[in-house]
């Protein structure tokens, strides 16, 4: 955390401040952020300071083909290492499963709905994907929706819509070019679209991003304080849940350069179910697989009347840049590791041909 504006810390005047992206959706979820931290913390003050990603700027080239790993995330991680802000706001699915070093997810965020939604031109808002005329164009730059959804509606053709949500809805309404959109729900919702969303998909139809749907929120491994007031913020459930699918899509070493998607619920006995696929880019070969862990067997883990000093204070490396939480550290090294066996399972059948060929036709075709 930054001392106050005259550089001194009287201890009541810290200004904690806040990188962001500067798209509508990134700002609002900055300031969904910032509006949890203040009532957590009333005496805090904060400052949002907006840039500009290299996925902000180019923005005429498909996300999967940019073949940058951090492409949402790198400046604002660089403004971290340099000081110039104290925490940055993520989509959690934007991050990669390695972090650069020194830097961890202090929170996640609770997960709104981590579905896929379509989006329709208005002339066909009475149709859904199975009725739309054959042919008709999808636009979605994200090679994990164009695999399963190739797949399930052959007849359907797809292409790569780029920009922020504003401009895609535009390029959407405004041109014949797309007869609907295929977008997250949590960006819809965020942006206050809802009403627009013609169809839900289902998971056997297309599964959802690793950690899509949740915020993480980053900062210094070092900056013990922030860590600590970051910490209320976490949601213990999406929190296992993502740690199993950034464990799986760690193993498989997938990215945004190949189709890997999963599916993960914890059930009201605890049971963590993980679903997890790779696909080839046309969609015609298909490997998905589930496994499940009790979430709370495993959680008899910590003393808490051990005091905190003597817990832990950095995360152990398999997290996936995750702090571990407070009372839950053994469940979240073992849903890390039910990704981590989940994908090595997808390995041995066969996934490290698909994702490797995917990736090749990826690069190849332009
Ligand atoms: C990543 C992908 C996309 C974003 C790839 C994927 C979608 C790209 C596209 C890794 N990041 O999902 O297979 O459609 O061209 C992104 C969105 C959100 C975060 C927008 C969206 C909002 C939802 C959230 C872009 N990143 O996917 O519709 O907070 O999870």
């Amino acid at each position: 955390m930054s001392d106050n504006k005259n550089g001194q810390n009287n201890g009541s005047e810290s200004v904690l401040r806040i990188g962001s992206r500067d798209s509508e959706l990134a700002m609002k979820q900055t300031n969904m952020v910032k509006d949890a931290l203040q009532k957590i913390h009333p005496n805090l003050k904060f400052e949002i300071v907006t840039m500009k990603t290299k996925g902000d700027k180019i923005l005429d080239v498909a996300l999967s083909k940019i073949g940058s790993k951090s492409l949402f995330t790198k400046e604002l991680e660089v403004a971290l290492e340099n000081n110039q802000v104290d925490i940055v706001v993520h989509s959690l699915k934007d991050l990669p499963t390695t972090l650069p070093e020194g830097m961890v997810i202090g929170a996640v965020t609770e997960r709104e709905d981590p579905r896929d939604a379509v989006i329709m031109h208005p002339k066909y808002s009475d149709c859904k994907l199975a009725t739309l005329p054959k042919n008709s164009v999808i636009g979605t730059s994200s090679l994990r929706r164009g695999a399963q959804l190739k797949r399930k509606y052959p007849s359907l053709s797809f292409q790569s819509v780029r920009g922020n949500l504003n401009t895609r809805f535009r390029k959407l309404d405004e041109a014949d070019d797309y007869a609907a959109l295929v977008l997250a729900v949590a960006g819809v919702v965020r942006m206050g679209w809802k009403e627009r969303i013609s169809e839900y998909l289902e998971d056997d139809v297309c599964m959802y991003a690793v950690g899509q749907g949740a915020l993480a929120v980053e900062c210094r491994e070092g900056d013990a304080d922030t860590v600590e007031l970051l910490s209320p913020l976490s949601h213990q459930n999406t929190t296992l849940r993502t740690v199993a699918e950034r464990g799986f899509m760690r193993t498989l070493e997938g990215g945004c350069s190949a189709p890997v998607a999963v599916h993960t619920k914890i059930t009201d006995k605890g049971e963590l179910h993980l679903k997890g696929g790779v696909w080839s880019l046309d969609g015609k070969e298909e490997l998905v697989e589930t496994m499940s862990m009790n979430t709370r067997e495993s959680n008899l883990d910590e003393d808490p009347s051990e005091p905190r000093a003597k817990r832990p204070k950095t995360p152990p490396e398999n997290f996936c840049g995750l702090v571990p939480l407070r009372d839950c550290q053994f469940s979240m090294s073992q849903a890390y590791s039910l990704g981590v066996t989940l994908a090595e399972t997808l390995l041995e059948r066969g996934a490290r041909k698909i994702l490797s060929e995917a990736k090749a036709g990826n690069a190849a075709v332009s």
